[in-house]
């Protein structure tokens, strides 16, 4: 009996995100009192997943299914209380299927004492140290517009983010959530320090809360200050995806950063095809790169409201990105080592990975979604597949992450 009015108030509940009129109050206080429990209704309802399908363009999404995510979206389609950075080239910040997924810095919404909107009196009302930082920061220009010059930065975006089930466009891995924009390049200001910026954009990501930092970029140069600022994020809790890079070399020996640096809240993302192949372009690593994800001809957003395709780890990463948002937005209690480990430990294992990556895994969302330690779904579902679980630990026990660098190469995209 219980069961049946559970699944009545389920279906309810996925379309009353927020309670307004006294009627749905009284039906929630009913349901709680017949189920004997606290019902919590989620800030961000799921949609049927056949909804979120709907968007025109995720027939061409091919990393949807490889990752497992349509099975994934059933437990969880994201929360806007999870917070992902994008230190890239800006977003557009107006394109139709982004808008609704930013990331907004409540200190700098609503009106001052003037009567003034904070979001454009030009004070830095939340004191900061940033002016009208709405949705984040360009370091390039130091300044709030966040134009994205470069399409780069809009494309990542998309992929960890776009606004699932709204009739356009894409879906991104997590269909909600808040993305904080954080720009540290742009192609049409040459002369900038990209590296400086960067380490900028890190420590306003950590200072503003983000749980999670994408990186689809890097270079040869080892840095200190940079290294130093993913060390003040791991210790506030903070997972940081980089991309493994696109020299097609092996990371093992030619150290790329920062996904390289030896800190155990980096996963260092490579890219794969449709038929789960490492990208000729992608670097590998069987000792400091730890997964693989779709990264082959990935449409996504780009500025102006359009759609387009891209290749390499910049666009694998941010499926990772996107995982660990979902992750997250069930697994409150979480700790940068769980999700890690959820992730790299719980995807699908593959030969063609063998010697290109540490745990020889494909990201699989759903399996991180569904399985703990001991096979049980953080849902409480347990899982069909938990055999790989015995496989749990590095394929070399010796997987310290290199630690030195000596080359002076630009970072670049
Ligand atoms: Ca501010
Ligand atoms: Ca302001
Ligand atoms: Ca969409």
């Amino acid at each position: 009996m219980k069961h049946f009015y559970l699944f009545i108030f389920v279906a309810l509940f996925s379309q009353c995100a927020s309670p307004k009129s006294a009627i749905e109050k009284k039906k929630i206080q009913r349901a709680e009192a017949l189920l004997n429990i606290k019902i919590t209704p989620s800030l961000t309802p799921k949609k049927e997943v056949s909804i979120l399908m709907n968007d025109p363009s995720v027939s061409q999404q091919w990393g949807i299914a490889k990752t497992g995510l349509t099975q994934a979206w059933k437990i969880s389609q994201g929360s806007r209380n999870i917070k992902v950075a994008v230190i890239d080239t800006g977003i557009d910040t107006s394109h139709e299927d982004l808008k609704d997924n930013l990331w907004v810095n409540k200190g700098e919404t609503g009106r001052d004492r003037m009567g003034r909107d904070k979001q454009t009196n030009g004070i830095d009302d939340d004191k900061n140290g940033f002016v009208d930082d709405v949705h984040g920061w360009n370091f390039v220009g130091n300044n709030n517009d966040l134009t994205d010059n470069h399409k780069h930065g809009t494309h990542v975006a998309g992929i960890i983010g776009a606004k699932g089930g709204n009739s356009k466009g894409i879906v991104g891995a997590s269909p909600n959530v808040s993305l904080m924009v954080l720009k540290y390049y742009d192609p049409k200001v040459p002369g900038t320090d990209h590296l400086s910026n960067t380490v900028k954009a890190i420590h306003y990501a950590v200072d503003q809360g983000a749980q999670i930092i994408n990186y689809s970029g890097g270079g040869l140069e080892y840095s200190q200050a940079e290294k130093d600022a993913i060390i003040k994020a791991q210790k506030k809790g903070i997972l940081f995806v980089a991309a493994a890079g696109n020299e097609r070399s092996n990371s093992d020996t030619a150290k790329y950063y920062p996904a390289s640096y030896d800190l155990d809240n980096i996963i260092s993302v490579t890219a794969i095809d449709p038929s789960l192949k490492i990208l000729a372009s992608s670097n590998y690593g069987a000792e400091t790169v730890d997964i693989a994800a779709p990264g082959h001809q990935i449409i996504s957003t780009v500025p102006g409201s359009k759609y387009g395709k891209m290749t390499g780890t910049s666009q694998a990463t941010p499926w990772v990105s996107g995982v660990a948002a979902l992750l997250m937005s069930i697994k409150t209690d979480f700790n940068y080592k769980t999700i890690a480990k959820h992730i790299m430990m719980t995807g699908d294992l593959l030969p063609t990975l063998g010697g290109k990556t540490a745990f020889r895994r494909k990201l699989n969302s759903y399996k991180a979604l569904s399985i703990i330690d001991s096979g049980v779904g953080v849902t409480g579902v347990v899982t069909t597949n938990t055999q790989d679980l015995k496989l749990f630990g590095p394929q070399n026990t010796n997987t310290s992450f290199g630690l030195s660098s000596l080359s002076q190469s630009l970072k670049k995209l």
